[in-house]
């Protein structure tokens, strides 16, 4: 039996900006119970129900995988997820005055999911902006900033067999991505032929309850699951970035604000869509 999250992720309030900010930098992620109420998650749930495929959707994975991008486009009742109290006071302290999202994708994984439509998503980074020698980064004499980050909203209760996330509390220092290397044991198959240890720790798969949420960076090691049960996993990610770097709203030349959105969105929520000043570039 895996150890639960709370034993290797220190559990933290949404309100506790430092504990956030310094998970981020020593673990490369925060974990958050009850970062959004049971109800709020239910109802988003239900949100995600009523959605409609657009372009530049993922609705592939034979039938076993929705994935929704640009959410926060398509109705109002999505921007609450932009702006959450504390947690957005630990995104602009970690990105900055001017970060931004850029992108909220929502997921429904049904029975037989088991990551994309080609296979398993294996242990990965979702990007590395500055590869350099573990040593520097171990040892602190470097301090990477963090350039992007993505805040889970797990919808539903996780399970060990419901499609949980796996991580490698610390792999961030690593300056790398994982490798290629035999498959492993242990993790009833669910992780694909990579690295899923670095540094002596093993990968950790993210065992909550609906409401709770993890922040991570991009460079940490992680990885999705398969769904061995017979529900649906639902998921909200909220993607934040430093302001330099770019959004990614499929399908980029087609993609227009909502109007509506617009509109019923605060100056904050405005700017993190990406209604920015004009500096320097433009
Ligand atoms: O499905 C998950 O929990 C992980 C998703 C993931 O790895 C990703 O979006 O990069």
């Amino acid at each position: 039996m895996s150890p639960t999250t709370g034993t290797f992720l220190p559990p933290l309030k949404t309100s506790d900006v430092d504990g956030i900010v310094r998970a981020l930098q020593d673990d490369g992620a925060a974990f958050m119970p009850g970062a959004i109420s049971p109800e709020l998650a239910a109802r988003a749930c239900k949100k995600i129900d009523e959605l409609e495929h657009q372009e530049g959707d993922d609705h592939g994975a034979r039938g076993l995988l929705d994935h929704y991008k640009c959410v926060f486009n398509r109705d109002p009742f999505w921007l609450q997820f932009i702006d959450p109290p504390g947690l957005i006071d630990a995104v602009e302290k970690l990105m900055g005055s001017q970060c931004h999202i850029i992108g909220m994708s929502a997921w429904r994984c049904f029975p037989g999911f088991n990551g994309d439509k080609t296979g398993p998503i294996g242990m990965h980074i979702d990007q590395i902006f500055v590869p350099m020698d573990e040593e520097l980064l171990v040892t602190g004499r470097v301090h990477l900033p963090v350039f992007i980050a993505t805040m889970h909203y797990y919808l539903v209760d996780i399970t060990e067999d419901l499609c949980p996330t796996w991580m490698i509390p610390g792999s961030h220092k690593s300056g790398r991505g994982p490798g290629k290397k035999a498959a492993p044991t242990g993790h009833g198959g669910t992780l694909g032929g990579e690295e899923t240890a670095w540094n002596g720790v093993e990968a950790q798969p993210v065992l909550c309850k609906a409401g709770d949420g993890m922040l991570f960076r991009s460079e940490v090691w992680h990885a999705g699951s398969a769904n061995r049960t017979d529900r649906v996993r639902y998921l909200l990610q909220v993607h934040y970035a430093q302001r330099g770097v770019a959004q990614r709203f499929p399908p980029y030349i087609k993609f227009r604000h909502n109007p509506v959105v617009m509109e019923a969105a605060s100056e904050r929520q405005q700017r993190m869509m990406g209604k920015h000043r004009i500096s320097a570039y433009g």
